[in-house]
């Protein structure tokens, strides 16, 4: 069994957290290409969705996906709990993975992706040949992410974490998608205070610490 992962970016770094906080041990590929925001040539040949995180199985079964990976394994490691624990857990954690995933950390990237010259024609992660950056999205990413950060922030002055009293994936992504958009600028507990909060205490996590 094998991870692929790229050290500098935000998805597969859902998954290396979510195995740090189960303590589960997975050999890892880094195919980043040093100093270039760009992925291996030679893994974008094996991997047909060109996007990191892969699990790739011993039978060669390859699985993408950050949340697909992590149910995959939590299936097999079901304690501790980090997808839910009873049914309203469960749904709340869901819910609000994917709104950190759709609203939260889509529109960081979209921002991001717009605006470096570094990622000019690859707009769009795994995608074959080119895919120009439209200028237009740089604010439209940034307006998108100020309303995900302000319903996190009013959600998590309710809840000490997204799906109640404990950590789960939704947190995961959450914290991913605010650290991440330091990249456009962007401080996602200014004035927001319950989202400062959240976010020091998820930050002393050591899962999070060794990702850093
Ligand atoms: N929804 C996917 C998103 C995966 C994704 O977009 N990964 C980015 C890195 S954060 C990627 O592989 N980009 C490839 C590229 O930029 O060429 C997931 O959950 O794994």
């Amino acid at each position: 069994m094998k991870l692929y992962v790229w050290n500098i970016a935000p998805n597969p770094r859902r998954v290396v957290i979510y195995l740090a906080e189960k303590g589960i041990e997975v050999p890892m590929e880094e195919v980043g290409i040093p100093g270039k925001p760009a992925l291996d040539p030679a893994f974008l040949e094996r991997a047909p969705y060109r996007r990191v995180p892969l699990l790739e199985l011993d039978d060669g079964t390859l699985i993408s996906e950050a949340m697909a990976i992590c149910r995959y394994f939590e299936a097999q490691h079901p304690d501790p709990p980090l997808m839910g624990a009873d049914a309203l857990e469960t749904a709340r954690a869901e819910m609000w993975e994917r709104m950190s995933e759709f609203e939260g950390l889509f529109a960081v990237a979209e921002s991001f992706r717009n605006a470096k010259r570094s990622f000019a024609g690859r707009a769009l992660p795994g995608i074959p040949g080119e895919s120009a950056q439209i200028p237009e999205l740089i604010e439209r990413g940034r307006q998108r992410a100020v309303l995900y950060f302000d319903r996190l922030d009013a959600r998590l002055g309710e809840s000490r974490f997204l799906a109640g009293a404990r950590f789960t994936t939704a947190d995961i992504t959450a914290y991913c998608t605010v650290d991440f958009a330091r990249f456009i600028e962007m401080d996602a507990a200014d004035g927001r205070p319950h989202l400062g909060r959240w976010q020091a205490e998820v930050a002393a996590r050591p899962s999070i610490r060794g990702t850093a």
